[in-house]
């Protein structure tokens, strides 16, 4: 017996399961044909599938004929359930693409005949419906050639005799354009053996075509004798191997892995390493739609479903096999799941967690902030039955919020990105070059840099590090794709380089790159388009074109077919919505809206898009666009605008002039430390110091020459338009401002990122900056930070120049302190609390003190720290001294 895995795919209602039904009867599976319209179909058993008329799951059923013997793996064709369809790609010996006679070529099948040639999944074509075909045999095959561009050969015309194939003249002729081999056998005289056809279709060099009708059970054995003749049994090693291609779970809960042995044999028991887990296969089954036997042992070429494991995914490798490449189809919409009101949120989230099991697309996320879940789905379609099925797994109803749609960047000009990371004892310096790819490419990675700049491990690490996460676009925070990125340059240090430095450095340096590029207008943002095929009456083509334009598609000259037009184009996923019905009602009936994911384009309204997601690079600090270099002993971050003059570019040629690249002054972040100074300032600055370390801690001090009545005066002022009644009232009496230091630090994007990093160059740089503001501002200040996870701290307080640094004792929080030293300070001083904590301000505006959160806090430390260096200049003073003193009594 020859053993095959034959999968059947289709775009949808082109007949597959009818397909499949009388596969199974000639084979002698089942007795009975079945009919998807009678809902009492082999393989599409759920309930979903029964309802909905439509595959929704894909399905395995096993039957033989003649010495053939094939597992068969049905499919599902609609485009919203295009994930679940791929899967199978991964496992199939040769797939049957259905083809409906009555429609031809839709927008879909381009997509399958896409996927199939990325699989080299070799191919026949089975032209269905042909009792209800309009065109002729010659013609379909016209239109398949034109549609796919491959070599197209109709079987019905050849016959096959002693080993070696016969038939129609110009049908051989064509079979023997397939490939060489045949071709000089064909002019030689010599006969076309049936091997030799049997090697072209598995390289893919040509594909048979049947015609039939799936329904009426015509052309059936016709195609099964075509597979009987022409396929040829895989290969298999002797050691275990098993790819996994399917999660899912039985009617008892029971997890299911569906795999197909690649190598080897498998016993029933026998343990399975994987990952990080070791276990032992409890059972194998062999399902056949849906019954199924137990096996003892399942052998190289089977696809069998194995229990007892808990962790697998589709696409691993198990034993002698790799992991599969990430799939293809791709979700190109975000939903929020809503539970009804009284259901917990946990139990949604593990049971939405279930789901991507099954389904990795999904890619279920948790919403921390708005404590949301959401999910990334295909299409509509996909909602309904994910609420269907939801209800019947879990017993709960959900709605979904409104569809958004998932974008991506790219960028459109090549650009070098630097990243550096040196923190003490750390080190790794990475220059990549990133250059856009046509749409659709994908993420390329390469490395070209001699080994005498850089060792090829780190080489190779780097390339790891690029490949082993998304990476985040500038624009919008989306994922980056249609990119090429190409290691150029990097060091590494003898002594302080470790594993993690070089990933940091990496995603640094490609999130530097990516945001010079956006600062060079070189960014783009990618919306998901449809490949539309449009068919309506001849005389409707007019309003027809206008609406995909309206939708801001485009679209190739229309075509005329027996009176219809056909419109073929492509248009943004996020404008062609509920089109379909619109379709139906004004051609009354008679047109049809063929979709297919086409995959990303540039967006059509991105301006909108910016404002609508209102990302903020500069505020996502898990993508940081920044390096970090040492400086006085401590972790500092350096801006991605000035890394470069750190670490200078390799590339001169990609190098976009530097004025483009400074973020403009009115640019919204607000002014941060000493970042955002005037020139004139900042030259004032380099006479005193030296060349400035942007947003380097730095030891010098900025305060009035003379902190008396005019200081004082001043201050007043400020405090009387800034903070309020309340305070002016006080500001007589002794202040103390009371500062939750670690808050801060998270809430200061500066610091926030160098916590990451170095949580004593944070404190430290956060206690630089309120010394400075202290000097302007006069009031006692004490900083208080958290110890109290710090085994038998006993807390302290230190003084640090001008402030009092409190750490709390072990079991003691920040909270506890402030609400205890507000408490009794307020007695008699005006007492400001600066946290963002909601539940600290309650407490303390309760007990009569002022309190700003950390972010106003930020910007009226930005502001005196810049008021007092103007002052300067106003004054024309030289700045003196670099380090702080405490006023009096120090
Ligand atoms: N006239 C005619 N109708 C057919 C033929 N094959 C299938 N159909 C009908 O076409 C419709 C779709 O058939 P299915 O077998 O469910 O198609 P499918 O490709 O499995 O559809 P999905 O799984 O939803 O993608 C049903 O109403 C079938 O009865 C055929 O050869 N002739
Ligand atoms: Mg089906």
């Amino acid at each position: 017996m020859k053993e095959i895995v034959l999968g059947i795919v289709a775009h949808v209602d082109a007949g597959k399961t009818t397909l499949s039904e009388s596969l199974l009867f000639d084979g002698g599976t089942i007795r009975q044909i079945g009919r998807v319209d009678h809902q009492d179909t082999y393989l599409d058993t759920a309930e979903i599938e029964r309802d909905r008329g439509i595959t929704v799951f894909s399905k395995q059923a096993g039957f033989s004929y003649g010495d053939l013997a094939v597992t068969l793996l049905d499919t599902p064709g609609h485009v919203d359930f295009s994930a679940e369809m791929e899967r199978s790609l991964q496992v199939l010996d040769y797939a049957i693409l259905v083809i409906s006679g009555l429609d031809g070529v839709q927008s879909h099948t381009r997509t399958l005949w896409k996927l199939l040639r990325e699989y080299e999944v070799p191919c026949f074509l089975f032209i269905n419906k042909m009792d209800i075909a309009r065109e002729s045999r010659e013609e379909l095959l016209n239109n398949l050639r034109e549609n796919l561009h491959g070599d197209f050969v109709d079987m019905g015309a050849l016959r096959l005799a002693d080993g070696v194939v016969s038939g129609d003249d110009d049908v051989l002729e064509e079979l023997a354009m397939a490939n060489e081999e045949l071709l000089e056998a064909y002019s030689n005289g010599e006969p076309l053996a049936a091997t030799m056809v049997s090697e072209a279709i598995v390289r893919r060099d040509f594909f048979p075509c049947v015609f039939g009708s799936a329904l009426k059970n015509e052309g059936v054995e016709e195609l099964l004798q075509v597979l009987c003749n022409y396929t040829m049994e895989p290969e298999y090693g002797e050691e275990f191997g098993a790819r996994v291609f399917k999660i899912g779970r039985d009617k008892n809960g029971n997890r299911l892995t569906h795999v197909r042995l690649i190598g080897g044999s498998l016993k029933n028991r026998q343990e399975i390493t994987y990952g990080e887990h070791t276990e032992k296969v409890t059972e194998i089954r062999l399902y056949n739609g849906e019954r199924y036997e137990s096996l003892q042992e399942a052998h190289a070429g089977q696809v069998c479903t194995l229990l007892g494991l808990s962790d697998t995914k589709p696409g691993q490798g198990l034993g002698a096999c790799d992991d599969a490449d990430v799939p293809l189809m791709e979700a190109v919409l975000n939903y929020q799941v809503i539970p009804p009101e009284d259901y917990p949120l946990p139990t949604l989230l593990a049971n939405m967690r279930q789901l991507e099991e099954e389904d990795p697309a999904l890619q279920v996320e948790w919403l921390e902030e708005t404590k949301e879940i959401h999910i990334n789905i295909m299409g509509p379609v996909q909602t309904e039955v994910l609420q269907q099925e939801i209800k019947r797994r879990f017993s709960v109803v959900v709605t979904f919020g409104p569809g958004k749609i998932l974008y991506k960047e790219t960028i459109t000009g090549p650009i070098e990105g630097v990243g550096h990371y040196e923190p003490l004892r750390h080190f790794a310096d990475v220059h990549l070059l990133i250059e856009p790819l046509e749409n659709g490419a994908g993420i390329q990675l390469a490395s070209d840099c001699s080994q005498d700049i850089l060792a090829l491990n780190w080489q190779r690490l780097i390339l790891t590090h690029l490949g082993e996460r998304m990476h985040r676009g500038t624009l919008i925070g989306a994922p980056i794709t249609d990119v090429k990125i190409t290691v150029i340059g990097g060091r590494a240090h003898i002594k302080h380089t470790e594993g993690g430095d070089f990933r940091q450095a990496t995603y640094r340096a490609v999130r530097q790159g990516l945001k010079k590029a956006a600062a060079a207008g070189m960014a783009q943002i990618l919306e998901p388009f449809y490949q539309v095929r449009l068919t309506i009456p001849q005389d409707m083509i007019g309003r027809a074109m206008m609406d995909l334009e309206r939708m801001h598609g485009t679209m190739e000259p229309p075509l005329i077919e027996d009176g219809m037009g056909v419109l073929i184009g492509r248009v943004p996923v996020a404008c062609i919505a509920d089109y379909g019905k619109d379709v139906a009602v004004y051609t009354g009936g008679m047109g049809q809206l063929s979709l297919s994911l086409a995959g990303y384009y540039p967006c059509h309204n991105p301006e909108e898009v910016i404002v609508e997601k209102d990302y903020d690079s500069d505020r996502d600090i898990k993508n940081s666009c920044d390096s970090v270099f040492p400086a006085h002993g401590v972790a500092s971050i350096v801006p991605w605008f000035e890394v470069e003059s750190y670490s200078p570019p390799v590339l001169t040629e990609v190098k976009v002039e530097e004025e483009r690249l400074r973020p403009a002054p009115s640019e919204k972040a607000p002014s941060k430390g000493y970042n955002n100074l005037d020139e004139e300032l900042e030259a004032i600055f380099v006479r005193t110091f030296g060349p400035i370390r942007r947003r380097l801690p730095s030891q010098t001090v900025i305060r009035p020459k003379d902190d008396g009545a005019k200081a004082a005066k001043a201050r007043e002022e400020y405090f009387a338009t800034h903070e309020g009644a309340a305070n002016r009232r006080k500001a007589t009496k002794k202040g103390y401002i009371l500062v939750d230091g670690y808050n801060v630090i998270h809430a200061w994007k500066e610091l926030a990122e160098l916590m990451e990093v170095d949580i004593h160059g944070a404190r430290g740089r956060l206690l630089d900056m309120l010394s400075n503001f202290q000097g302007v501002d006069g009031r006692e200040m004490i900083v208080v930070f958290d110890a109290y996870r710090v085994k038998g701290g006993s807390g302290s307080t230190q003084q640090y120049h001008n402030l009092y640094v409190v750490y709390t004792k072990e079991a003691q929080t920040a909270d506890a302190y402030i609400e205890r030293a507000t408490h009794e300070l307020v007695k008699d001083a005006s007492v400001t609390v600066v946290t963002s904590d909601r539940a600290e301000q309650i407490i303390v505006a309760g007990s009569g003190a002022l309190r700003i959160s950390s972010e106003e806090f930020e910007r009226r430390v930005a502001d005196v720290t810049r008021q007092a260096l103007e002052d300067y200049r106003s004054e024309n003073n030289t700045l003196r001294g670099s380090t702080f003193r405490l006023q009096d009594g120090e």
